[in-house]
């Protein structure tokens, strides 16, 4: 059997009943087999992939927290530190109901190809908690947070591992982590990114991964001889990636027409009004209903459904394995071109093969989000010389990094004979760097 089956065995035994982490390993696996395979002796005799696939360390904890009512509740708090190979650990914390053990290991894993990526110093890593900020009082978002944090405080630090947001961890549990970080440790530093303006976050931060999406998405197409302007675009979610992400389609001359949450979407044939979703979302925390309020010729639909509207690009924004073979089917029937993801896994391999075998331009989202991570490691850089760049600045770096990440992974399928295939790009370019650190540094 080859190493890469091998290895992939071993991760199906070793971690049962973590799907997404599976789905995960095998996708990176699959596109490094060709350079697997050139080094194959080399690789095997250093459990290359072995130490790959297993994390450096993974904590896992009590987070217990008195609700609004004086009822004590208890959830799981995780953080996983996958690979620190080519610097300290870095990744976002997710709160949401569905997190557990598999799905950090699957983010935590993904980040370590795309951190990379970015061609900044930093490791992967990736945690969160069960807890859903969901209906809370800001009193029980910060009692949890501040617990949270209490224990978290152990394992991270401005050089050792730096913490960001994620589903349901935006501005507000970030400055309630933050205070609690200082106040436990005694030290002010840049131990979280995404931090507010005035202590110590990066301008342009809130808006880099919708951005960069939308970079990386233009440079992409620019690169097929296709312009993004004038093109009609689905986006799924309606978070921080979502908004943003719409903001900036916009600015370049698309045309945005749908959004979702986890209850439902909204088809807005003018196109999606930015200022209506952020007032919804980002001021009142509200569902998508609302948004027939302000735009009354919109339509609001209940459940899934963004995908079967009839578009040039897609780009889902709001969680893992949103995009399935049967909406990828309707997307090419509908004769969508692109598909780039701006969250994490958001199509299953079944979907991915089947938009790029009818050749759907597909951007992976370790390369199409890396924008905001880039950025946080831009924030990192700021605190560190103790510096507040300009938004302009900020935002120059970012189109340049999500610039090269584009050109790196076409030249990497390129180089592998799989030309356009961004996929395999992606995870080989992201592969490069860490396996040429961790073959440096010993068998550690
Ligand atoms: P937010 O919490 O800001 O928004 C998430 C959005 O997705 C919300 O609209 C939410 O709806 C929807 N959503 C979440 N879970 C589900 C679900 N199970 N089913 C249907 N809809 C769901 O998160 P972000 O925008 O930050 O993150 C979105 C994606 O982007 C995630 O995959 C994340 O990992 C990824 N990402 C985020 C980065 C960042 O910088 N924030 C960077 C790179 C990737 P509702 O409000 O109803 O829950
Ligand atoms: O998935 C991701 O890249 C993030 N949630 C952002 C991580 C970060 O450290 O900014």
């Amino acid at each position: 059997m080859s190493y890469v089956d091998e290895v992939i065995e071993q991760v199906v035994k070793q971690n049962p009943a973590e799907p997404e982490f599976h789905q995960a390993v095998k996708e990176v696996l699959e596109s490094l087999r060709v350079v697997v395979e050139a080094n194959e002796e080399k690789y095997r005799k250093n459990a290359l992939l072995e130490r790959l696939v297993n994390p450096e360390r993974q904590i896992k904890f009590r987070v217990p927290w008195v609700d609004d009512k004086g009822q004590v509740r208890v959830n799981t708090g995780y953080r996983v530190q996958f690979n620190s190979a080519i610097g300290p650990y870095k990744g976002g914390l997710r709160l949401h109901p569905s997190v557990n053990l598999g799905i950090i290991k699957f983010l935590g894993f993904e980040q370590i190809f795309k951190n990379s990526l970015t061609g900044l110093s930093i490791g992967g890593g990736k945690g969160g908690s069960d807890f859903d900020p969901k209906g809370k009082s800001d009193r029980e978002v910060m009692a949890f947070c501040q617990s949270f944090m209490t224990e978290l405080c152990k394992h991270i630090g401005a050089n050792t591992d730096v913490p960001a947001g994620d589903i349901g961890t935006g501005a507000r549990e970030i400055g309630y982590m933050f205070g609690q970080y200082k106040r436990i440790r005694e030290v002010y530093e840049g131990v979280l990114t995404g931090k507010g303006l005035s202590y110590g976050g990066s301008l342009a931060r809130t808006e880099a991964t919708g951005y960069g999406l939308l970079y990386l998405t233009q440079e992409l197409l620019s690169m097929n001889g296709i312009s993004l302007e004038g093109k009609v675009i689905a986006v799924s979610g309606s978070g921080n990636v979502a908004i943003y992400a719409i903001e900036k389609a916009q600015q370049l001359g698309a045309k945005v027409v749908t959004a979702s949450d986890s209850t439902g979407w909204v088809y807005d044939p003018e196109g999606i009004d930015v200022a209506a979703l952020k007032e919804i979302k980002e001021v009142n925390r509200a569902r998508l209903t609302e948004y027939k309020k302000y735009r009354p010729n919109s339509e609001y639909h209940d459940g899934r459904g963004v995908w079967s509207v009839k578009v040039d690009i897609a780009l889902p924004c709001a969680t893992q394995n949103e995009l399935t073979l049967e909406d990828a089917k309707q997307l090419v029937a509908n004769g969508c071109i692109a598909v780039c993801e701006g969250a994490n896994m958001p199509t299953t391999l079944d979907a991915t093969e089947y938009l790029q075998k009818n050749g759907v331009i597909f951007a992976p989202g370790k390369a199409a989000n890396a924008g905001g991570v880039a950025t946080s490691a831009l924030e990192m850089s700021q605190n560190s010389e103790r510096l507040s760049w300009s938004f302009a600045e900020v935002d120059a770096k970012l189109k340049d990094i999500m610039v090269n990440i584009c050109h790196n992974m076409a030249n990497a399928a390129e180089r592998y004979g799989a030309k356009g295939n961004y996929v395999v790009g992606a995870n080989i370019a992201g592969f490069e760097k860490v396996v040429d650190a961790m073959e440096a540094q010993g068998i550690v």
